[in-house]
């Protein structure tokens, strides 16, 4: 009998965007978690997928010269790769622009406007494009407007009566099912929403403005609005509404979600469900978001940030420091609910501590002794001498499976991980205690004692490895391995976890260093080389045609001259200088990578070239608002300054 069954989701990602560490967190907590609850013994579906309709999408196929259906294929293709790269195993990957998910999305439509909840409307409003939402008065703003992002709309559209349910809702969060969305911060957030006077929510796009999406199957005139075709991918995935797979599943939905996403999940989907005679899934868990010097790590972000300090690719780092290192990171590190600022410094440190220097020393440490002087076999109980402290450890060991199963199935796994690593700490001391490698030496009680250290080195070592393997699949398959237990990949179940492994006589084959440390001033010096000022390129000709620029693409640099009006260090950042600036009348604040070749004091007045139009980005917390120009050679850095330092700041420099 299973012990019960988990239906686990992700949000299906848009395909106009690389996947980026976000995307990674969540998908690779759904498998953590789907993963935790096999092992314990519940029947898991794990469905992720990508969200391939709307204006978006349109738009950056148009800008790319393909038909949205090949932006589709291409980043749904990209998505895929970055999964199995990090070792995530789902059992559904769900596209929008299949054909049962449209026919879903259009029978249920179809059954809110046969029973009066759509009903079609002329607004008149302000549009976010880029949120693909009407949004209110207060939330335009001049940016948004000049940069075209925010446009006043006029037309006639289809509604759904949202309001008819608001209240409803209300109680169903508040009175019936307080459990309903985790964490509670979150759960509060939608109830005030819900105390607001809401607008009913406009469901369709005319196909004259956007020709990509599902149509209305009342209106052939008008295409769905891509929130509400996305939301239906939870239950057209599992085969709502006549398929016994859906009924079979639905009631144990969880769906996990960044916390940007709460109103359509927390808001329009349970009344959209309500209204149709759905049941509603069973539990909502919106984790924060991963920053980076306080900002919302996102493509743009990156952008930004990369012009100036240096930024890698989750898949960089992931190639650098190991898939399942890197999701070890992810989830010990991030407390679902909270937001979680990190760096790269942070992650080697993160992994040089808990995986170099505890887990992966200790399997070195103790797989070596038995290999010295057990000839590579688990001594037998009658060759070990036991002592009160490794009874205790092996006993804490077997406590190890219930502890982690009550934070996994409660749905902190990060909490798991935390018990998990301190147990190896405590491995570790009772190893330095014991001192096994001193013990053989003395005599038969000492080669006994040390014997029975080890033993319980193994034993704890093995558990931790199966409860680890969630989280590290392909790593502690090889610690396993190492300890002598063969396992095939994904290969882990339940009947791991009733073992008392390794018994007397195993060969521990032991294996090659599992987390190698880390050398972070090697990998600093890496991520120099695409540090602020752009890697030193090969002197002689000036590269191949297709590196060079037009004319026109040369003149949307904005070069000018600035006066540096006062400089000073970065806390904690060896390389930086805050600056402001002076260019022409204006006054900003850049940050940049100079501190290594200049004293603050020494750029005070200096004129400077810098790229006024940079995007603006956030440089350790610091906003940036332009770059610098300076020449590199080896060790050296040259600012570019002007041979007449009269030359008034904002001069365009061309
Ligand atoms: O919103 N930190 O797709 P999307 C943590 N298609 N998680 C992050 C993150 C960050 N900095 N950035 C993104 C959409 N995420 C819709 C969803 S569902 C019916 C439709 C994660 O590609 C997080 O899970 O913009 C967030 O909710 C999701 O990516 C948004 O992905």
């Amino acid at each position: 009998m299973a012990e019960g069954r988990l239906y686990i989701t992700t949000p299906i990602y848009y395909v106009n965007d690389q996947p980026h560490i976000g995307h990674t967190y969540t998908t690779v907590l759904a498998d953590v978690l789907a993963r935790y609850h096999r092992l314990f013994g519940y029947e898991v579906k794990f469905m992720t997928g990508t969200d391939e309709h709307g204006q978006k999408v349109q738009q950056s196929a148009l800008a790319r010269g393909l038909s949205p259906q090949q932006q589709c294929d291409e980043y749904s293709q990209r998505f895929k790769e970055m999964w199995s790269l990090f070792e995530i195993v789902y059992d559904r990957f769900i596209r929008t622009t299949e054909e049962d998910h449209k026919r879903t999305v259009q029978a249920l439509l179809q059954k809110l406007y046969d029973q009066g909840d759509i009903f079609k409307h002329t607004y008149t409003g302000w549009y976010n494009v880029s949120d693909e939402m009407f949004i209110s008065e207060s939330d335009v703003t001049e940016e948004g407007k000049q940069s075209g992002r925010i446009i006043q709309v006029s037309e006639e559209n289809y509604f759904f009566r949202l309001s008819k349910y608001q209240d409803w809702l209300a109680r169903y969060i508040n009175e019936e099912n307080p459990d309903f969305i985790q964490p509670e911060s979150r759960r509060n957030e939608v109830l005030g929403l819900l105390r607001q006077p809401v607008n009913d929510l406009c469901i369709s796009r005319p196909k004259s403005r956007l020709s990509w999406g599902i149509e209305m199957p009342f209106d052939p005139d008008y295409v769905t609005y891509v929130w509400v075709d996305a939301l239906i991918n939870y239950i057209s995935g599992i085969g709502w509404p006549d398929s016994p797979e859906f009924s079979y599943w639905w009631p144990d939905a969880l769906h996990l979600i960044g916390k940007d996403i709460l109103k359509p999940h927390g808001f329009f989907w349970p009344i959209l469900l309500h209204a149709a005679g759905v049941g509603l899934p069973k539990k909502l868990l919106a984790h924060g978001w991963w920053t980076r010097g306080g900002q919302k790590e996102a493509k743009t972000v990156t952008k930004a940030l990369a012009a100036q300090a240096p930024v890698r690719h989750i898949r960089e780092m992931a190639a650098d420091y190991g898939v399942g290192s890197i999701r070890y990171f992810l989830i010990r590190e991030m407390t679902p609910g909270m937001d979680q600022d990190y760096s790269e410094e942070m992650i080697v440190t993160r992994l040089n501590s808990d995986l170099a220097n505890d887990l992966g020393n200790l399997v070195s440490r103790v797989t070596k002794l038995v290999r010295q002087n057990f000839n590579s076999q688990v001594p037998a109980e009658k060759d070990c001498e036991t002592d009160p402290r490794g009874q205790e450890l092996i006993a804490l060991a077997n406590g190890l499976s219930d502890q982690v199963r009550t934070h996994a199935i409660d749905l902190k796994p990060n909490l798991a991980v935390d018990a998990l690593i301190r147990y190896v700490r405590s491995l570790n001391v009772y190893l330095t205690e014991c001192e096994p490698w001193s013990r053989v030496k003395q005599g038969d009680l000492g080669k006994r004692q040390a014997a029975f250290c080890l033993v319980v080195a193994l034993k704890g070592l093995y558990r931790v490895a199966v409860l680890l393997h969630p989280v590290m699949p392909r790593k502690m398959e090889a610690l396993l391995a190492s300890l002598g237990c063969s396992i095939e990949k994904d290969g882990l179940n339940g009947q791991f976890l009733a073992r008392d492994f390794p018994e007397a006589g195993t060969t521990v084959p032991g294996g090659d260093p599992l987390f190698p440390r880390i050398d972070w001033k090697a990998i600093e010096q890496k991520i120099q080389a695409l540090s602020p000022i752009a890697p030193e390129q090969p002197k002689g000709k000036a590269g191949n045609d297709a590196s060079l620029i037009s004319i026109d693409q040369f003149r949307q640099l904005d070069l000018r001259v600035a006066e540096v009006l006062e400089a000073e260090k970065v806390p904690k950042a060896d390389k930086l200088l805050k600056l402001k600036i002076r260019i022409g009348e204006e006054v900003r604040q850049i940050v940049a990578g100079v501190a290594e070749f200049y004293r603050p004091e020494e750029m005070i007045g200096k004129k400077i070239i810098v790229v006024a139009n940079l995007e603006p980005a956030a440089i350790r917390g610091l906003e940036s608002r332009g770059m610098l120009l300076a020449a590199r050679e080896g060790n050296q850095l040259t600012l570019l300054t002007l041979e007449n330092q009269s030359i008034a700041s904002g001069s365009k420099v061309s």
